[in-house]
């Protein structure tokens, strides 16, 4: 088994049990610990302790790796793997009782920056849906033993599209206009509130694309990493790979489709917040 094969196995059983004690906290009633970025933008006891947990298991099965997360501090390691976790990805989902939410670890080698990392292996497990998605560098998607592809063509009666808005209302002009730029392309557009789930759903066939600025690292490593193992494409502005600026996936066609557009005439880039 190579290294991407080891860290996928790795990355598949810690999200196990990191989705089994979010969905435990999940039924016994969730706090919210603070408010973030902005008062929409909040994180849970749950959040912080899930974190902990995947953080002390990863450090005991490979101490000297680096760890970027949503919750804690960042560290940078000495083997040239960081993990890039969130704990889980949905937090508003979460919060109300809905079970789209995930799990998200990702391990990457290099810089921890998106637009230089190479994603070696992804896990998004959604506990309360029982569902694990995970990847391996060059080995492929897969929804637990069921092998994943993106759709590889453009529906003329327009494509399945999903988006997300920053926490901050300034955001919510900007990205509402791009919203409407992009409706031409849609057959309908769905937002489902955990970038991981969008991303996996991609992957699996479930939606034909997807696109949303303002993301951050822990929210797309993984996924990207999915849709590009089934056969997708993930770029963020032109010529970069997904980033907080942009992050658009897809089957080829599409993706050029929706960057086209995207980049057009890029009002919602304004407000950068989240
Ligand atoms: C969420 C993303 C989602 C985005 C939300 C939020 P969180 O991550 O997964 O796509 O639209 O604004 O950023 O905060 O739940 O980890």
């Amino acid at each position: 088994m190579g290294l991407e094969q080891q860290l996928e196995s790795l990355a598949v059983d810690i999200a196990r049990e990191a989705g089994a004690l979010a969905r435990a906290r999940r039924e016994e009633g969730v706090s919210i610990a603070a408010s973030k970025s902005a008062l929409a933008d909040i994180v849970t006891e749950a959040d912080r302790e899930v974190e902990a947990l995947i953080r002390a298991r990863i450090a005991a099965a490979r101490p000297g790796d680096g760890f970027l997360g949503e919750e804690s501090d960042p560290e940078r390691g000495s083997t040239g793997v960081t993990w890039v976790v969130d704990p889980i990805d949905g937090t508003v989902n979460y919060a109300y009782g809905i079970p789209s939410y995930a799990v998200s670890i990702a391990a990457v080698s290099g810089e921890p920056d998106p637009l230089s990392w190479t994603a070696l292996a992804a896990a998004v497990h959604a506990p309360a849906l029982g569902e694990m998605f995970h990847a391996a560098r060059g080995e492929g998607a897969w929804l637990g033993e069921t092998r994943l592809a993106v759709n590889a063509e453009v529906n003329p009666a327009g494509s399945l599209l999903a988006t997300g808005f920053g926490y901050d209302p300034a955001t919510h002009g900007p990205q509402l206009a791009l919203l409407g730029r992009v409706m031409p392309l849609a057959r309908d557009i769905r937002r489902i509130g955990a970038a991981s789930l969008d991303l996996a759903y991609v992957a699996a066939g479930r939606l034909d694309g997807y696109f949303e600025r303002g993301l951050n690292p822990w929210d797309h490593a993984a996924g990207v990493l999915l849709v590009q193992e089934a056969g997708g494409v993930a770029v963020g502005m032109p010529g970069d790979a997904p980033n907080r600026d942009m992050t658009i996936v897809g089957n080829r066609a599409l993706v050029q489709r929706l960057a086209d557009v995207v980049f057009a005439d890029d009002t919602a880039g304004d407000t950068q917040g989240r």
